[in-house]
């Protein structure tokens, strides 16, 4: 057996700080909040946590807007809240990864503010363009390309300090930054090493997909429209999905992602122990997505790209053989001896079993920590929890507010997906004392909340802990997997590994009765019994499988 290291094999959780837990009832999470339930980690079987960022910001994009990299939001806590975290979560055996965002800043940062005021130092740290001429009218610029924003509208923003556009590829406060420029890049080492240098087990790099655009050297002396997903060509309010030409995938992000490597390697190496990690964030199709693996000529990019294919590919719609090649998709697709990785939700997309259906959560929790490579949860998921329902009034997502109204803004609205835990049935759910929360609590919570799942007999979390603890087990870390579809409803994966003990999951991802034969399924050693079910089976652990004829209910897993 080779020895394999924790990030290959770990459970990684994604925390919300916003939403997790508040300590001083003002509404919104902090740090104090996250220190006071760090034993839920442990309890959980989780080995490392990763904050969304908790850096100082105007908070338009809450938090994904950095003004200053190498403080703490004051919102949150301060710097001596972060190192309590981390020495706390170190003491109980949990890493914890920073999320960093290298490709824009807020326009509060001091780099823009300098950089707009023509600070020779900052001047070239953003996309600044004089624009082109108005035809119709001499003393207006027009934007110099028609790229969109993420968030909707032009990408290009008019500063009349600077008399010139800069560029934005997510909201009008996050400037992009020039990644052209080699001071931008030696500053993003320093940020790193501030935050290692503390202590911190490694990073989430955000967005990276948006590090680079067209050069206009090489489109005869400006920004190239994009032919396909210009402003011309988007209808209002229509949100078909194109890929932009000029703005995203560019080949060079790859360099980039090859220093940061580069440079955590060596780091590791200067420092000893466990190794740090980068885990970079980005959507795109299963070749560029691959790339950030590196690849098989000598080229080593991050540790893992985080996979999105259960959030992008598959939805309550989907059946047993989709999920399949979902697994199946990104496992050959994943360069020899790369860690995979798999997760069902995040902060940006509706939540797992919103998307799916609710009685499919354990069989999801199972598919996610079964298979073989890191497991993520994001923040909720281990109880259950689906999106919460936010009135326009009640609406504070940037992406919501600028592209929604009142009638449609539920198609933008990243909110759902980031109302707070649900700690118990007390006022707020258990996260906060407050008279208001930041975002409204999701009305289900004295149903569904963590405090009753752990007095229940049967729950999503008692769940999600056998899981954990199955993960632990040699078979699981090192095993060899087989995975195959019964049928269009019922799908087996299977877990092995010479004489140790195999684990299979079958999963009824169908609504109505189904009954497999268990003697199809390769490597499985009989009798079989159960281990874990899902809360929607009559079968309790350690009942002896019937693997003629198994019967499993819609849903069971
Ligand atoms: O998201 C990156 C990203 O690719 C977005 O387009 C994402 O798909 C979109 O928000 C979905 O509606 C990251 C963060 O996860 C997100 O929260 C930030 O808003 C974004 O970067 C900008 O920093
Ligand atoms: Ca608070």
């Amino acid at each position: 057996i080779i020895p394999l290291e924790w990030w290959q094999h770990c459970t990684l959780y994604q925390i919300y700080p916003r939403s997790f837990k508040d300590s001083n009832a003002d509404g919104i999470g902090d740090l104090q909040g996250i220190i006071s339930e760090l034993q839920h980690f442990a309890d959980s079987g989780v080995d490392a946590i990763w904050m969304s960022p908790i850096f100082e910001s105007p908070m338009i994009d809450f938090g994904y807007d950095i003004s200053n990299y190498y403080e703490i939001h004051y919102e949150y806590g301060d710097i001596e809240d972060f190192n309590e975290l981390l020495n706390k979560a170190h003491e109980l055996g949990i890493k914890v990864l920073l999320d960093f965002v290298p490709n824009h800043a807020s326009t509060q940062s001091h780099y823009f503010i300098e950089s707009e005021a023509n600070n020779p130092r900052y001047r070239d740290y953003f996309m600044w363009d004089d624009g082109l001429e108005d035809p119709n009218n001499a003393s207006n610029r027009l934007p110099p390309s028609n790229w969109v924003s993420q968030f909707g509208g032009s990408a290009w923003q008019w500063s009349d300090a600077r008399q010139q556009f800069y560029l934005h590829q997510f909201a009008i406060e996050q400037g992009d930054f020039n990644f052209t420029h080699q001071p931008v890049r030696d500053e993003m080492f320093n940020i790193m090493r501030f935050w290692l240098d503390k202590g911190v087990d490694g990073f989430r790099l955000d967005a990276l997909p948006y590090l680079f655009e067209a050069n206009p050297a090489d489109h005869g002396g400006r920004y190239p429209d994009d032919p396909l997903s210009g402003l011309v060509h988007i209808q209002p309010n229509e949100r078909g999905y194109t890929i932009p030409l000029y703005t995203k995938d560019l080949i060079e992000i790859y360099d980039v992602v090859h220093e940061w490597r580069d440079f955590i390697d060596r780091y590791n190496e200067e420092h000893g122990g466990d190794t740090r990690v980068i885990f970079s964030e980005g959507y795109a199709n299963i070749s560029m997505t691959m790339l950030y693996y590196g690849n098989e000529y000598g080229y080593i990019g991050a540790h893992f790209p985080f996979n999105f294919d259960f959030i992008t590919d598959v939805s309550a719609e989907s059946n047993a053989r989709d999920l399949v090649y979902t697994v199946l998709k990104w496992l050959t697709h994943m360069p020899q001896g790369a860690a995979a990785n798999w997760q069902f939700g995040n902060h940006d997309n509706s939540r797992m079993p919103s998307r799916f259906r609710i009685d499919m959560v354990d069989g999801l929790n199972s598919l996610n920590m079964m298979l073989p490579g890191a497991s993520v949860t994001y923040q909720g998921e281990e109880i259950g929890m689906r999106d919460g329902y936010v009135s326009w009034n009640d609406t504070v997502d940037v992406e919501a507010l600028q592209q929604g109204n009142e009638s449609n803004y539920m198609e933008f609205s990243r909110d759902p997906a980031r109302t707070p835990f649900h700690w118990d049935n007390s006022t707020n759910a258990g996260f906060s004392t407050g008279n208001r929360t930041w975002l409204p609590i999701a009305g289900d919570y004295m149903e569904l909340n963590l405090a009753k799942q752990k007095e229940d007999d049967r729950s999503h979390y008692k769940v999600y802990q056998a899981l954990t603890r199955l993960r632990k087990t040699t078979t699981l870390i090192h095993g060899d997997y087989n995975i195959r579809a019964f049928s269009n409803f019922v799908f087996y994966l299977i877990r092995y590994l010479r004489t140790f003990d195999t684990y299979v999951l079958v999963f009824n991802v169908g609504e109505r009765t189904e009954t497999v034969d268990l003697n199809r399924v390769p490597y499985l050693t009989l009798p079989a019994t159960v281990y874990v079910s899902s809360i929607n089976s009559t079968r309790v652990e350690g009942t002896v499988i019937d693997y003629n004829v198994l019967t499993l209910a819609g849903g069971e897993a």
